[in-house]
């Protein structure tokens, strides 16, 4: 298998650790953000990474989106499941994966591009890499206004996290699910952000503990 993707793309981890949890070869191609439509438009019709090319006889040739893709993985290879096998803890999972991808994914796009465009500029100030921050923000409308109300939608996700996993080292029943991974991916870039680290130590725990059962190097920061 073949994965597109940005590799300090944060929904192109989720996929990564999905694949190494079941413990599946496959290989990456780092895209240059922007050319990347290029090669990637024509073979799923968006223009967004990450897109897994099974290049397996009788499968899909391209599955884009990191949901659509882990579903693909559960069915391609079913042990060790990361669906939860009570229906309703199955569901409840699913939404917590929707929440994160669609409100909190986003969300810690923007708190993280505010952080390297500023305060964390040090941490790569070459010109492409700020140029790159640049076209993101632009992409996306990121501006002070809109981060502060992506910050105030963090708080409030993080707190319930952390309250969960504290209860439990799983999001939802009794092993690892979508929901572990898609929060343990989507929060990862804040382990950069000193605030987020001191705050909630307990999430940034938890997210060192999936990227090692699912054997996948640690995100910067951890
Ligand atoms: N819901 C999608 C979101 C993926 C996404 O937003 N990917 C970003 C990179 S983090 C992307 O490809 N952006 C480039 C673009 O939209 O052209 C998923 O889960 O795969």
């Amino acid at each position: 298998m073949l994965l597109l993707q940005f590799s300090t793309s944060h929904y192109c981890r989720k996929a990564r650790l999905a694949l190494g949890y079941k413990g599946i070869s496959y290989q990456t191609e780092d895209l240059t953000p922007g050319l990347h439509i290029l090669k990637v438009k024509s073979l799923t019709g968006l223009t967004t990474l990450p897109v897994l090319l099974p290049q397996i006889v009788g499968q899909p040739q391209a599955i884009a989106d990191s949901t659509q893709i882990c579903k693909f993985l559960e069915s391609y290879q079913p042990e060790p499941p990361l669906f939860l096998t009570d229906s309703a803890e199955q569901s409840q999972a699913a939404m917590l994966e929707d929440w994160l991808d669609e409100s909190i994914g986003t969300a810690t796009r923007f708190v993280y591009y505010q952080f390297r465009a500023g305060e964390g500029k040090s941490i790569d100030p070459s010109l492409f890499s700020q140029m790159v921050i640049k076209i993101v923000r632009k992409q996306y409308g990121i501006n002070d206004t809109t981060v502060e109300l992506a910050q105030k939608r963090l708080a409030n996700a993080l707190s319930v996290l952390s309250m969960y996993w504290e209860n439990s080292d799983y999001l939802v029943g009794g092993r690892l699910s979508i929901a572990d991974i898609a929060a343990a991916a989507l929060l990862s870039p804040l382990a950069l952000i000193p605030d987020y680290r001191q705050e909630y130590p307990q999430v940034f725990a938890r997210i060192i503990n999936i990227h090692q059962l699912c054997s996948e190097p640690l995100p910067p920061g951890l």
